[in-house]
């Protein structure tokens, strides 16, 4: 498994931040927080692409929303936010230097934030970030490699994966989204704890399963179905809408 991180920059204090929290983060809080993501990973067996922080981007280390890759290609996705554009630049040179195909969108946006890959479904969040040319620009690129994608109506928060994450194939943790219906058969869900929202957003890597820490019902539930966790403190970069998926994009 490869992933692609990139630097947090000083400027992560402008970053986007739905509560205004931002301001408050310490870069070197979060670049601490960061470098033990990117050891977890390492830990792992993961290769790590990693890019460098760059001050013009506020929110650039939040990588996942940039690009979704699968099957060797890679759909490079420009954001919403005014203030994340130009980001998807440098992923993309990236992701092309470690051999992907590279696709661009004609129009729409899309984060990645909002498209959780499940077995071979993609999941589409409808958010302020996602819209329809952005979702069919998915189904355009992957639907010949054998994806299906199937819409689902996000009404509160920042992204889908805010609340909710594949972290193995066959499991998806959730706060609420997505409704089991839209699952591929086999699939099950572990419903985190109501007061846990936020540990839904885990990372599958390896043989373990990386989880915010802090929450300590979600973490007894996946070890007790004899799953690995590894706690991971991602306070500071929580304070810009930051979870663990968004900070790497990761393919064989
Ligand atoms: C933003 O608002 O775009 C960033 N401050 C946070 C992005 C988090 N991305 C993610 O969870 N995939």
């Amino acid at each position: 498994m490869r992933a692609l991180v990139r630097g947090v920059p000083d400027s992560i204090v402008a970053a986007t931040a739905a509560e205004g929290t931002a301001a408050a983060i310490e870069p070197d809080r979060a670049r601490a927080q960061h470098r033990a993501y990117v050891r977890a990973l390492r830990a792992e067996g993961v290769e790590v692409i990693a890019l460098p922080a760059d001050e013009r981007f506020p929110d650039g280390c939040f990588v996942e929303d940039t690009a979704v890759v699968a099957r060797g290609h890679a759909l490079v996705t420009p954001s919403a936010n005014p203030q994340r554009a130009g980001e998807e630049g440098a992923v993309a040179e990236a992701l092309a230097g470690a051999g992907l195909v590279v696709h661009r969108m004609a129009d729409g946006v899309l984060d990645g934030g909002d498209v959780l890959r499940v077995g071979e479904r993609f999941l589409v969040g409808r958010t302020a970030r996602t819209d329809a040319a952005g979702a069919r620009a998915l189904a355009r690129v992957f639907g010949p490699l054998g994806f299906e994608v199937v819409e689902v109506a996000v009404h509160s928060g920042l992204h889908l994966k805010c609340v909710c994450s594949a972290p193995r194939p066959e499991l998806v943790l959730r706060a609420g989204l997505p409704p089991a219906a839209v699952l591929p058969a086999g699939v099950e869900c572990l419903d985190v704890p109501a007061d846990e929202a936020y540990a839904a957003n885990a990372v599958g890597v390896g043989g373990a399963i990386l989880v915010a820490a802090g929450h300590p019902g979600t973490a007894a539930a996946l070890r007790g179905r004899g799953d690995r966790v590894v706690e991971l403190d991602n306070g500071e970069l929580r304070k810009a809408d930051g979870s663990l998926t968004c900070l790497s994009i990761l393919f064989p």
